[in-house]
């Protein structure tokens, strides 16, 4: 009788309750992090295997990949997503730490292919990823191309813009870049997966050279939390 009384008073509690799905880029199969930069001597340097990613503008040019293994995830249960980074170092001059940074984060687009002896596509080698053959990427700093392209490595969408108030933070600090809350874009794009992964790009769009921050890339020897794609799943 107790049973009969526990399993009619919790069954509709578990039934409400969304399941939780943590990616990390350190995931086996597709997961992967690397930097890519502009500066004139490193354009044509893998980075994939550093400890940090520190996207930068004010003439650094640097971004970040991220790409995550979504092959064990039922899309159409994914009710909200948040995509997550950790503080591995920050060095903030004063009006950084006021005014914060800003981070615009952008979805490269399904099935975007290589192109022979030029730009990768969606399934751009961790290690071998560069400035030079980044998927849609542009010498822009603050962008990359955008638009449906999937050939010659594809273009992407964006999928929102974050500031980051260095006065709330420090390094060691997990804190959520792009969240579905509100905004459809983010759970558009992993919806419209078709082959089991997904690339973020990353671009820093406000802060003096002066400002330092950089996030643990999943090879950070700390043990701090590789770069984290949080997804909610409807029961
Ligand atoms: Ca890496
Ligand atoms: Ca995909």
């Amino acid at each position: 009788m107790l049973v009969a009384l526990l399993t009619v008073s919790t069954a509709p509690l578990l039934a409400s309750s969304p399941t939780r799905l943590l990616l990390h880029t350190a995931d086996g199969g597709w997961g992967a992090d690397a930097m890519v930069t502009g500066s004139k001597t490193l354009t044509a340097r893998p980075l994939g295997g550093g400890a940090w990613l520190g996207p930068k503008d004010a003439g650094a040019r640097r971004k970040v990949y991220l790409r995550f293994d979504l092959k064990n995830v039922p899309l159409e249960r994914i009710a909200a997503a948040r995509l997550k980074l950790t503080i591995a170092e920050m060095d903030l001059t004063d009006a950084g730490l006021s005014e914060g940074l800003g981070y615009r984060i952008f979805g490269l687009n399904d099935g975007a292919r290589p192109e022979a002896n030029g730009r990768l596509g969606e399934d751009w080698p961790e290690m071998l990823i560069t400035y030079d053959n980044a998927p849609a990427n542009v010498h822009d700093e603050r962008t990359v191309s955008l638009g449906a392209g999937v050939d010659r490595g594809g273009q992407a969408r964006t999928l929102g813009e974050s500031v980051l108030q260095g006065s709330v933070f420090a390094a060691g600090q997990s804190f959520t870049m792009l969240d579905s809350a509100g905004d459809p874009r983010l759970l558009d794009f992993l919806r419209a997966d078709t082959n089991g992964h997904v690339t973020f790009i990353i671009t820093r769009v406000q802060g003096s050279s002066a400002n330092t921050l950089t996030f643990a890339a999943r090879e950070n020897p700390r043990g701090l939390p590789a770069p984290t794609l949080e997804i909610d799943l409807l029961p």
